[in-house]
């Protein structure tokens, strides 16, 4: 009698595209580009829930130190992001270089934490978390 073992091989395919060319700090460069936003960013975009006027964005910081997208959009006006911390996760914050600086309070895992701001401008408004170089995302106003 011949045992068949079959060994299932579950390849966990995680489709996470690490290396995101965010490399420029945008600002100093000038470049007014408007029209056809063709920015090739595969990875997740975020679109706001309205709570009045504000637009709210629920964005999860992750255990592999990750935002939950890479981009959220929103129009101008008042945004709200609400910083959602994965259980097991490290501690992750949402602070923004410009926009005097908001952030939210630095979250603990399983726990939330926001920051509003109002963005008047059209334009790229890149944010960080502080504790963890390359987590990185931004604020998109059209
Ligand atoms: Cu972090």
């Amino acid at each position: 009698m011949t045992l068949r073992a079959r060994t299932p091989v579950a390849s966990v395919a995680l489709a996470v595209s690490l290396g995101l060319g965010l490399a420029g700090c945008g600002g100093s460069g000038g470049s007014s580009g408007g029209g056809s936003s063709s920015s090739s960013l595969a990875s997740a975009v975020l679109k706001p829930t309205m709570s009045g006027t504000t637009q709210v964005f629920d964005l999860h910081g992750s255990a592999q130190n990750q935002f939950s997208a890479a981009t959220l959009e929103a129009k101008p006006g008042t945004v709200r992001i609400v910083l959602h911390v994965d259980a097991g996760s490290a501690p992750h914050n949402v602070t923004f270089d410009a926009l005097g600086g908001a952030a939210t309070p630095t979250v603990d895992a399983g726990s939330t934490g926001e920051v509003t701001i109002t963005v008047p401008q059209p334009g790229v408004y890149p944010f960080a978390c502080t504790i963890h170089p390359g987590m990185r995302a931004a604020l998109h106003i059209s």
